[in-house]
């Protein structure tokens, strides 16, 4: 006997509600907006589409021709930025909107700029920045849910992308990813004690620099520049780049390390202890805290931002001396 057809009880006033018709934007919803006329009229006529004619070597010219026009024109650089994580972009973004004049090199190490900024902790991806740092969502006009003495973007990755997005635009600004920087160039001043001033960045392609041990050296690439801007995390494979650098030239003691997480005092730290640390070199970010041995603060953005936004200031003080 064939089992009879199981009827769903009737749906609760709760179940009706959770509909995803109720969701905004569907049929329920606000209107969906339209496309521009040429996709508009694309649609359902795909039997007549086809792209235009190209040559293999027209799409390898586009994209070479570029790159090395960036590379020559970026290997004398106003001031290079070491890490597009979220410090580093938002210093960009900073620098970049305040000094339009300025050309501004981004290296990072990464295929995927934005570093540690695409989740916010753990796999959750809502992205917390404690007030003030709203202050820089605004001004990059990302939304955000107010609660009170600290804001929640929906998603980090929106924050990441609005901001890597801006700075992309700019058109004195060049990111070069995939590109690591694998030392410091430097000159002597001339104080007798024997101290250095930064003037500008050792670069290799990343997966270069990962496999000197096992290939002959290969010789690296340099971008010259009176100021170097180094947001490159705390420690880890790449991490804390410049500032690891800095005492294998003798140029620091020792670092101070990265210290436990405590959220109270480990922003405030690090904002205000965003500087020039050595002639040439402002260092912000994480990588700051291996420095002064500021705690972390972990899934908490606001710091990141708004160091971004102070080494931009100081570079704009060290830049217009
Ligand atoms: O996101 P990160 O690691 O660094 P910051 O300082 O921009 O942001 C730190 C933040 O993500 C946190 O760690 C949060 C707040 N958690 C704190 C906590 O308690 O744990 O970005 C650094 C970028 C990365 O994209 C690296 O790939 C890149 O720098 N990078 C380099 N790029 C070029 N050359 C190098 N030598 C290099 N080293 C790192």
């Amino acid at each position: 006997m064939a089992p009879s057809a199981i009827i769903a009880p009737p749906e609760s006033e709760q179940e009706q509600q959770l509909k995803p018709s109720s969701v905004a934007g569907g049929k329920n919803g606000v209107a969906p907006a339209t496309l521009n006329k040429p996709l508009s009229a694309m649609l359902s006529n795909w039997s007549t589409f086809s792209f235009a004619p190209i040559r293999e070597s027209t799409v390898s010219r586009a994209m070479t021709r570029r790159y090395f026009a960036d590379l020559d024109a970026y290997a004398e650089s106003d001031i290079v930025i070491v890490g597009a994580g979220s410090c580093g972009l938002s210093c960009a973004y900073t620098l970049g909107s305040l000094r339009p004049d300025l050309r501004i090199a981004i290296v990072e190490a990464g295929v995927a700029p934005g570093g540690g900024a695409w989740l916010g902790g753990q796999l959750f991806s809502a992205m917390v920045m404690r007030k003030p740092a709203d202050a820089f969502l605004e001004e990059l006009g990302v939304p955000f849910d107010d609660e009170g003495d600290y804001v929640v973007v929906k998603h980090a990755a929106l924050f990441t992308s609005t901001v890597l997005s801006k700075v992309l635009r700019m058109e004195n600004v060049k990111l070069f990813n995939a590109t690591a920087v694998e030392d410091l160039i430097t000159r002597q001043t001339d104080d007798a004690a024997g101290g250095i001033r930064i003037a500008g960045v050792v670069t290799n392609w990343t997966l270069v620099s990962m496999h000197h041990d096992d290939q002959s050296c290969m010789d690296p690439n340099t971008i010259n520049a009176p100021l170097v801007i180094s947001t490159t995390g705390h420690d880890g494979p790449f991490g804390a780049f410049s500032v690891k650098r800095l005492v294998s030239m003798k140029q620091l003691e020792q670092l101070g390390g990265m210290r436990g997480l405590d959220m109270q005092s480990a922003e405030d730290a690090i904002v205000k202890g965003t500087r020039e640390i050595v002639p040439g070199l402002i260092v912000g970010g994480m990588e700051l805290s291996e420095i002064d041995g500021a705690n972390r603060m972990g899934p908490t953005f606001g710091a990141m931002a708004l160091s971004g936004v102070k080494a931009a200031e100081e570079a704009l003080k060290v830049f217009d001396l």
